[in-house]
């Protein structure tokens, strides 16, 4: 064990707090971690929305493996490696009709830094290099670079930071529990929240707008479902108006919802796609943007020697992550695991609605495996309640995650309905000690 924590910065943890209780995973097998004293912890949260099949899968293991042993790093700029196109392809033919072409990133940050700059750059290659606005949302969560924190509505996520990009707005969130509080699946009431682009057109007009970014179902904030007809009601607009609709599937993507991704689930095909985690099982580091043809086929004019597009990473299509990423597709196929939360959704949904009653729980939320669970706060003491809850669990063995005063579940995707019954059995005795 590390006899020193100093020198490792965390990221969103409370640094000090940690390292006076450190909780270290050393080991991760199927649907459990085990911690550094050997306990074995029941992952309620796919390690971070990201290890959809379960943790050390051999099948992936052994891509990384052998593709490390035969060949280390490619250069992705002007040369390419098999693996890449193998890999593009599968993705391609898992999206919805039309969204076909793949652009490889490392994380769900860099697809949606990505996303966006594809949606200037694309209105300016065809003409309309006047369209430079951003629409994002309130509550949204696009990763943690400046273009993903300037779209994105979480304030701690921003206020630290400056005046971030210009010429970006955003429509108000869709979380409105006095109407929908304790819905099973997709809310009834809000499809009229769509209405506020409209608003946002009226005020910047159409042509200074390139795209509108959303999670088809906000994770990060503490899960927020979609209002039914309300995707629809945004993709309308757009349409009139000539804006990319881009959806971030970077936790939504790889079978969360039920369907592959959750333009299927809710039948909402978006212009441009952000993906990752579920991408490699989490287990190399690797985000894709996925395109519609026309508008990868927009950039490609001009003297066929330049480059069309200038932008990529180092590690963009990385050898090991698309080797990661073939397996893990495999094993999504072999396994039927992009369909199975939406045969597990009805077992887990029952079991979250089960708490509703128990002290201090405002509200259930959940569409395929993933569930929500507001408190209300202590009073004075925001986010203190769910903390309690996630430390509790963890002491009995269950992984969790909250945000503010929300709880998350996001399984792997391999669960059984004894894993569900250990979660909620588990979140039921927090709940009750926290209250
Ligand atoms: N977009 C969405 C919708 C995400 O959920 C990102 C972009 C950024 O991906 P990277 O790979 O750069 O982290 C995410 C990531 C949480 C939590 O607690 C969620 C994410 C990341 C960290 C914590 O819910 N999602
Ligand atoms: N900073 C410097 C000085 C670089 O040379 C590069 C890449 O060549 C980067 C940042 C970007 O790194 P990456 O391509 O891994 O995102």
């Amino acid at each position: 064990m590390p006899t020193d924590l100093d020198a490792y910065w965390m990221p969103f943890t409370a640094n000090r707090q940690f390292k006076e209780a450190p909780r270290l995973f050393t080991k991760a097998k199927g649907m459990h971690f085990w911690t550094d004293d050997g306990r074995q912890v029941l992952d309620g949260i796919a390690g971070l929305w990201c290890v959809n099949a379960g943790h050390g899968r051999t099948r992936i293991t052994e891509a990384i493996q052998r593709q490390a042993a035969e060949m280390d790093f490619c250069p992705p700029f002007q040369m390419a490696h098999p693996k890449a196109f193998a890999l593009a392809e599968k993705v391609a033919a898992l999206a919805p009709e039309g969204l076909n072409r793949v652009f490889f990133t490392n994380s769900g940050s860099e697809s949606v830094e990505t996303a966006l700059k594809m949606a200037i750059a694309y209105h300016r290659v065809r003409g309309e290099g006047q369209r430079t606005r951003l629409i994002g949302r309130e509550r949204g969560y696009h990763g943690v670079n400046f273009g993903g924190i300037s779209v994105g509505g979480i304030v701690a996520n921003r206020k630290m930071f400056g005046t971030m990009l210009g010429g970006v707005d955003h429509i108000r969130h869709t979380h409105d529990p006095a109407r929908n509080a304790f819905s099973v699946g997709q809310p009834s009431h809000g499809a009229e929240f769509a209405d506020d682009l409209e608003k946002l057109i009226a005020l910047h007009d159409a042509s200074t707008i390139a795209a509108v970014i959303v999670e088809p179902v906000a994770g990060s904030t503490g899960v927020l479902i979609p209002p039914q007809g309300y995707l629809q009601r945004l993709r309308e607009i757009c349409d009139r108006h000539g804006i990319l609709l881009i959806f971030d599937e970077v936790i939504t993507g790889f079978g969360r919802t039920g369907q592959p991704f959750a333009a299927q689930t809710f039948g909402v095909t978006p212009d441009l796609m952000t993906l990752a985690k579920g991408l490699t099982n989490g287990a190399v580091p690797m985000g894709a943007v996925l395109a519609r043809q026309s508008i990868h086929d927009t950039f490609m004019t001009g003297p066929e020697h330049l480059i069309e597009f200038f932008h990529g990473y180092t590690y963009s299509a990385h050898p090991l992550a698309c080797a990661a990423g073939l397996a893990t597709l495999e094993t999504y196929a072999d396994e039927g695991l992009l369909t199975r939360a939406g045969e597990m959704a009805g077992y887990f949904a029952e079991g979250l609605h089960s708490l509703r009653s128990l002290p201090g729980v405002i509200d259930v939320r959940n569409v395929g495996l993933i569930g929500g669970i507001e408190l209300t706060p202590v009073p004075g003491q925001p986010t203190k309640r769910a903390f309690d809850v996630f430390l509790d669990c963890y002491d009995k063995s269950v992984l969790v995650r909250t945000t503010g005063d929300i709880i998350a579940l996001s399984p792997p995707l391999i669960i059984e309905r004894s894993h569900i019954d250990q979660l909620i059995e588990t979140l039921s005795g927090a709940i009750r000690r926290a209250a």
